[in-house]
């Protein structure tokens, strides 16, 4: 009987820092050269809707020049040869999980590659830069898409699924993430208060919520995951 059945791993903006994606939070981080009220609230967009438009087309375009990396590579080794379930909840907008070969991943924040129509509220993929001149393709009013991302104040995605794989844990792993947005930042609290999964926070430096966590395990995520990975694998075969 493996010693963990139903793993959740919770990702955030650090995983993907060494694949060469801007953080958030901290020296050069993305909200080091913009303040979030300007670029990532639906108040934002409606004052200047080219200036978010513009932050989120530079950050698509990053994306597509940019690979997922070891540690993004040993999550979906995991889901691969874990007899048991494991379930991806990420922050991140960006689709290295999916590139690297993750398939349960649930995006509670959005995607940045792809668009929304604020008028007939049809999802598309979207590689291209979004302008207020963008048509949809479906309703073809203009203007009309905007990045399909949950911005602070707006709900986030999936919460019923992710809820449920809360509720079934028996290990809960944090990875790359500061604890400092919620409803994600609470979700290792519930896993205490349920009181059955044991967790573990893997990142650069001790988060916010070092505390809740029953381990902490610090340094870059491209050498500490793929290292817990290949405990976890050796320890549950
Ligand atoms: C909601 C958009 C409710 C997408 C994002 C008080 C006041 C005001 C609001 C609130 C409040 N308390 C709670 C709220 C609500 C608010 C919130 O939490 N605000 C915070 C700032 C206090 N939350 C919301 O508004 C959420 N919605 O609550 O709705 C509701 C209820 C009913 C009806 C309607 C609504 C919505 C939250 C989503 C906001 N959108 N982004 C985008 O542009 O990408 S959040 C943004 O921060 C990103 O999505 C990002 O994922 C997220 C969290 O950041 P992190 O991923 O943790 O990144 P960060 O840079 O902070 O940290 C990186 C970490 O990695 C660091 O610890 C670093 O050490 C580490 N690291 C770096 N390099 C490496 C590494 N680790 C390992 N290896 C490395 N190499």
């Amino acid at each position: 009987m493996s010693r963990y059945q139903n793993i959740v791993i919770l990702t955030g903006a650090g995983i993907s820092a060494e694949s060469g994606l801007s953080t958030f939070r901290g020296a050069g981080s993305l909200w080091d050269g913009h303040r979030v009220q300007d670029v990532a609230t639906p108040e934002a967009f409606a004052r200047d809707p080219d200036l978010v438009h513009e932050f989120y087309n530079m950050r698509r375009s990053n994306l597509l020049k940019v690979k997922p990396n070891a540690a993004h590579d040993a999550l979906s080794r995991l889901e691969k040869r874990h007899n048991g379930s494991v379930q991806i909840i990420t922050q991140n907008v960006d689709d290295l999980h999916k590139r690297s070969g993750s398939k349960n991943v649930l995006h509670m924040h959005g995607e940045i590659l792809k668009a929304r129509c604020r008028n007939c509220h049809k999802i598309f993929d979207w590689k291209k830069d979004l302008t207020e001149e963008t048509t949809c393709p479906t309703c073809q009013t203009t203007p009309s898409l905007r990045p399909h991302i949950v911005w602070f104040g707006e709900m986030p995605l999936k919460m019923e699924e992710i809820e449920v794989a809360l509720y079934t844990a028996d290990l809960f792993l944090s990875i790359g993430t500061s604890g400092n947005v919620y409803p994600a930042a609470g979700f290792v609290a519930e896993i205490k208060n349920m009181g059955k999964a044991h967790s573990v926070e893997l990142n650069l430096e001790p988060s916010e919520g070092q505390f809740l966590f029953a381990e902490g395990i610090y340094g870059k995520a491209t050498k500490i995951v793929p290292e817990f990975v290949e405990t976890l694998l050796k320890e549950n075969p």
